[in-house]
């Protein structure tokens, strides 16, 4: 008889704690970022952007007729398997209907097939590789791919600049980076410019004298680089130092586009152009409002990262309302309806969950450290 009795309070008290109150009030979805190591700066930024975002929407009234949103940003430190390990908690522990990120394709390609196995929606704000969208059915991404933005890049700088004879330089151990490659030469190509050398190295590298001395001798426009922000500093810090001088531009993909670049390399990076869906001086009200709220958030600029992130909160919010229910499945449809005009500027899906336009995208040019619009 005891025994019956200890057996009902469990259940009662299991069914209790298996519904809490929180539970009920609340929509909890995760995010995957780079928040440690030599790519944080990505990370940190997305972070910042869409935690800015979830505090507006709470205050404008959360989801679901006055449901607060939370979020729960797991560290990745760049790592994929670290990555994996953050999307089996998420979706395993936490149940969240809906993962954000994670920051790097190279992560995307090990973490996509984990959650869209799972059949959990996964929205990569800053994923730009090819063939993203295609590990299935559950993963968006906001971010324009390098094949969308690198031919405008590299069609400014023949047309502005002249550039006709260029070396190229790559990362050969990260999906993005050989992809962004991928899509230069293929620009370059396009464009008929001579191609003098292409030369690899790895992310981790810290010496790259070898491929800069080649270069140097090979009186060469500009160079083109896709890689990582970290190894992109080092190869543009070297460059100089070897005396290619500041009439060589470099020419960069989304990895180049945050402004630790320019923290790190400083007037080194000088002439650097890069494609970019958005910038800072962009003076609608609702990005003046964005650069100005994040700003006095966090102390420092917004960047693209932070910008793609904010929006993409607002677009996971809207589709979790259009869904009626923290239900992925109900998500995922809602996200094709997706009609959104944020800071990035007006916003819709492809069928293939890729943004539908590259209209917005502008080349900037590193000015003292900054990127400047290039008029
Ligand atoms: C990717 C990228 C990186 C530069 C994101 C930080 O574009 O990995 O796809």
């Amino acid at each position: 008889m005891s025994r019956m009795l200890a057996t009902v309070g469990a259940i009662t008290l299991g069914s209790l704690l298996a519904t809490p109150v929180m539970a009920q009030e609340t929509v909890t979805i995760g995010a995957i970022e780079i928040l440690s190591g030599p790519s944080a700066a990505y990370g940190t930024a997305i972070k910042g952007g869409l935690e800015l975002a979830m505090d507006e929407i709470n205050a404008k009234g959360g989801v679901l007729g006055g449901k607060k949103l939370a979020l729960i940003v797991e560290d990745s430190a760049g790592n994929k398997d670290q990555a994996v390990n953050a999307a089996r908690k998420l979706v395993g522990r936490d149940k969240v209907p809906v993962v954000i990120g994670p920051t790097l394709s190279n992560e995307m390609f090990a973490v996509g097939p984990v959650t869209n196995g799972r059949e959990v929606v996964t929205v990569g704000t800053s994923t730009t590789a090819k063939g993203i969208t295609e590990i299935g059915p559950f993963i968006f991404r906001t971010s324009l791919p390098e094949s969308d933005v690198v031919p405008v890049t590299l069609k400014t700088a023949q047309e502005k600049f002249g550039i006709k004879k260029i070396a190229m330089m790559y990362a050969n151990d990260d999906a993005f980076s050989k992809s962004g490659f991928d899509s230069m030469k293929a620009a370059a190509e396009e464009l008929g410019l001579e191609i003098a050398t292409i030369e690899t190295f790895g992310s981790k590298d810290t010496d790259f004298s070898a491929q800069l001395t080649k270069i140097k001798g090979l009186g060469v426009d500009a160079i083109t680089i896709s890689a990582l922000v970290e190894p992109i500093s080092g190869v543009v810090l070297q460059a100089r130092q070897l005396g290619i001088p500041s009439s060589v531009r470099f020419i960069g993909g989304n990895g180049a586009n945050s402004p630790k670049l320019g923290e790190i390399a400083g007037a080194a990076a000088d002439g650097l152009l890069v494609g970019s869906p958005w910038f800072i001086a962009k003076p609608d009200e609702a990005n003046r409002k964005f650069v100005a709220d994040y700003k006095q958030r966090n102390g420092k600029d917004p960047d693209q990262f932070a910008a793609q992130a904010y929006d993409t909160m607002y677009i996971v919010a809207q589709a979790i309302d259009r869904a009626g229910a923290a239900d992925s499945d109900k998500i995922r449809q809602a996200l094709y309806k997706t009609d959104f005009n944020g800071v990035m500027g007006p916003f819709t899906f492809t069928e293939g969950r890729d943004p539908a336009s590259n209209e917005g995208v502008v080349v900037l040019s590193m000015k003292n450290g900054r990127f400047e619009i290039l008029e």
